[in-house]
């Protein structure tokens, strides 16, 4: 089947030869086009008394500023209307309070710089610390609850607890936003924009134009990455081009330069937590008492859905019996935080991860045999009441991965290696990955197909995805080459669009192939359900023996005879048989309460297992990713080679988040208070080559048949990304080395060279040398 076969990416040649057009290559090869710049505040939070536009308006090329009084609609650009689109209050440093359009975007630019705000500054909460302090929380407050943890902490043989803080990450797309809006003569607006969610980019810039739906068209035909970074922060971006196009009937660009994209973007959540878990004396987890605070900044976008599905991983693979997990979305003056790669998932196993690391030596356990024994095992259920289906599929990869990276030989090795060097030391680590794979808002498990079989036999597909280089289109060809019977060769695929697929939910959640997967197949078996009766009166035989394959139609027992696939389309045609359809796919067996949260939100669990060496300077505290092994499921994988490339790539994005990656905003009171410090890559430091593991080896799990999922495969987009807890462990384990045995090694994350050499002075016991930076 063409399914389970490693095909490049449909447009790896074009990626590689710069052919690919993206959102914006499309508008600088539109004529006319107008293009926008940002007025920026220089304050974290202010009141804004006017926006003078006049000596913007005189400067050459300026064409017009807009401002709150040109929204048609409503000026709203989120989904929760707590996001004006024109603020009146400037809520974060950078915050976008009028844009200018020009005819080029230096002269868009110059007048953003004359614009004249009068600000009111006001008083402004930059930390989660600061938020928690003043009360500042936004939506839901949820708790998942199971069993009595109060109770049991008070009983366990061994209690811990602490405080965990970890940081946000920038998605850092190589693509920005972007967006090109035209407008036709019946008044019908074109959006091309590069987004994950077309759909609710139609529904914003309704409501924001008080226009219909049916009267916006959005297109997404690729990003340059997403990351869950355009599940929702495109909208507005897309609705200043379409009001903007409105107003001046002429195309409108938006394309944001990096420093415009960091400083006016959504990252993801930092997180505070406290907690508390009680173990029984042979090291099993009895209960696990937990507040997970996230900074949600200006406002809620996605964080509500982002912390529940944080809370439901702070179990990651583990057993707790007794557990009460509190979250909360803080309130700051900061960016709107918002879905990324994981989206929350990797903060709550980030937690859980954090207290065996640090429990471990307390526990005088390994931490391999610690994480080990908790494992779940099947019957067992998670704490918001699923039942854990293939428990021993981590288990089995777990083992898998222990013999592929020659574990406790190499154990051995780091322990000689440690033994014989005092300044560099060795560390390795396992950890296991088990997420939830489906959207946690249930309505959202959906996806509609649209599939084309021409009189020529060619195959046009388009489905409700968008391709944000991780591989869906990809897949979705060989899908439809599979359920077709066809060579891949046989299909093209049609641009994301709101006008071919309705109501779509976001690529995102990694259900991107199942969902549409799910609705591709659909619609490729409707036709061949009609096609099959016409091929059966060629055949001679019945409509039920008649197989498509390779394309050649074949009928059951007919030796002497077959047709190809062109053949019978011709001849359906003749008959009068519909030759194309709408697919459908909706997942099955999912039931969810937010408010209680508790129920079976998620069709199956993905998940693997993975080992890092690392080796740290002791000087310095720099380190170098020496050798990982993953073992991943990726249930009979679609396409191995994008399965490969998303996991290596989702484990190399993880490790950025856990170690280099170091998000700061300016937390004094001067006047630069809330200025995001770290907006180019200057100063951000990301995963690059230099730090991409020596030897780097993935397996995909073997006969990992899912039922039910499309041709037996599992999601894979986001589940890698938290493979990466081993590097942090890892370098956890390489701290130790430098202390005395059996200690507990408390690791900031990230874990910059920075943090790591700060770890090794706690670890060595002696008191912090000099001055510690305004972090600690
Ligand atoms: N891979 C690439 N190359 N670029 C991306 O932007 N986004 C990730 C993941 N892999 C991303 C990626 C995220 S956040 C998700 S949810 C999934 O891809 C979405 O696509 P899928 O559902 O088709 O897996
Ligand atoms: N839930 C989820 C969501 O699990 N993943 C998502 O990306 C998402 N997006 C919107 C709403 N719920
Ligand atoms: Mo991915 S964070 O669900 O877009």
């Amino acid at each position: 089947a063409v399914v389970g076969m490693a095909v490049p990416h449909e447009s790896a040649r074009l990626h590689v030869t710069g052919q690919a057009l993206y959102t914006d290559d499309i508008a600088a090869r539109t004529p006319d086009a107008l293009s926008a710049w940002p007025v920026q505040s220089p304050h974290a939070h202010a009141r804004i008394r006017s926006i003078g536009t006049q000596a913007a308006l005189i400067i050459p090329g300026v064409v017009r500023v807009l401002t709150a009084a040109d929204v048609p609609g409503i000026n709203d650009c989120g989904t929760n209307h707590d996001e004006p689109l024109f603020p009146a209050e400037a809520m974060f440093h950078g915050h976008a309070v009028a844009w200018v359009l020009g005819e080029d975007q230096n002269a868009a630019r110059a007048g953003a710089a004359a614009v004249e705000v009068d600000y009111e500054e006001l008083p402004s909460l930059i930390t989660v610390a600061e938020a928690i302090e003043a009360g500042s929380f936004q939506g839901q407050h949820r708790t998942v609850s199971r069993g009595d943890a109060d109770a049991a902490l008070a009983t366990a043989a061994r209690s811990f607890s602490g405080v965990t803080e970890f940081s946000g990450q920038e998605h850092f797309y190589l693509e920005t936003q972007a967006a090109l809006a035209t407008v036709d003569e019946g008044g019908q607006l074109f959006i091309q924009s590069s987004t994950q969610h077309p759909s609710e980019t139609q529904e914003i810039l309704a409501h924001v134009l008080g226009l219909a739906s049916h009267d916006i068209t959005v297109q997404s035909l690729r990003m340059g990455g997403a990351f869950g970074g355009k599940e929702m922060q495109s909208h507005g971006f897309a609705a200043i081009a379409a009001i903007g196009t409105r107003l001046t009937g002429r195309p409108v660009r938006v394309r944001l330069n990096r420093t415009l994209d960091m400083t006016m973007t959504g990252k993801r959540h930092g997180f505070h937590t406290s907690w508390e878990a009680g173990f029984d004396e042979d090291g099993m987890l009895l209960a696990l008492k937990a507040v997970l605070t996230s900074d949600g900044g200006w406002c809620l976008d996605l964080s509500e859905a982002v912390l529940a599905r944080a809370l439901c991983h702070v179990d990651n693979n583990y057993n707790i019996p007794h557990v009460h997990v509190e979250g909360r979305v803080a309130k700051s003056n900061k960016t709107s935080q918002t879905a990324f790669r994981g989206f929350g998932g990797p903060q709550g196993m980030l937690l859980i991860e954090d207290i065996l690391g640090r429990c471990a030596p307390l526990l005088n356990l390994a931490p391999e045999d610690l994480r080990r024994k908790n494992f779940y095992r099947d019957g067992d259920t998670t704490p918001y009441g699923m039942a854990v289906r293939h428990a021993d599929r981590v288990t089995t990869m777990w083992e898998q991965c222990l013999e592929n990276s020659n574990f406790s030989e190499r154990r051995r090795e780091v322990d000689a290696f440690n033994a014989a060097h005092q300044h560099q030391k060795r560390g390795l680590a396992i950890t296991p990955v088990k997420f939830g794979i489906s959207f946690n808002f249930v309505a959202l498990n959906q996806a509609g197909a649209l599939v084309h079989v021409y009189k020529d036999g060619s195959v046009l597909i388009s489905h409700g995805g968008t391709e944000m280089g991780q591989g869906l289109h990809t897949k979705m060809l060989q899908v439809a080459a599979t359920a077709l019977g066809v060579p891949l060769a046989a299909i093209r695929l049609a641009p994301t669009r709101t006008d071919k697929v309705p109501n779509t939910s976001a690529t995102a959640a990694s259900s991107g192939s199942d969902l549409n997967g799910g609705a591709v197949k659909n619609a490729c078996e409707q036709i061949l359900a009609r096609m099959a009766p016409v091929a059966g009166g060629m055949l001679g035989v019945s409509g039920h023996d008649i197989r498509f394959s390779r394309g050649v139609v074949t009928g059951l027992g007919v030796k002497d005879r077959s047709f190809t696939f062109a053949e019978v389309v011709m001849e359906s045609y003749l008959q009068r048989v519909q030759l194309w359809a709408a697919g459908y796919y909706r997942t099955e067996g999912l039931h969810w309460n937010p408010a209680l949260m508790q129920g079976a939100p998620f069709k199956y669990f993905a998940g693997g297992a993975s080992v890092t060496e690392v080796e740290v300077d002791g000087f310095t505290g720099a380190y170098t990713f020496r050798r990982v092994d993953i073992v991943h499921d990726a249930g009979d994988s679609l396409s191995p080679m994008v399965d490969v490339g998303q996991i290596e790539g989702g484990y190399v994005q993880g490790v950025g988040w856990l170690t280099l990656e170091d998000l700061r905003w300016d937390e004094g009171d001067g006047p630069q208070r809330g200025r995001l410090l770290t907006q180019s890559a200057s100063t951000y430091k990301l995963p690059s080559f230099s730090e991409m593991p020596r030897e780097f080896t993935v397996q995909l799990m073997e006969h990992a048949e899912e039922e039910g999922a499309v041709y037996g495969s599992k999601a894979v987009g986001e589940p890698p990304l938290m493979l990466a807890f081993s590097a942090r462990e890892a370098l956890r384990d390489a701290v130790g080395a430098f202390g005395p045995a059996d200690h507990s090694v408390i690791l900031e994350s990230p874990a910059t060279p920075e943090a790591v050499f700060w770890a090794i002075q706690s670890a060595l016991g002696q008191p912090p040398l000099g001055q510690r930076t305004a972090r600690d």
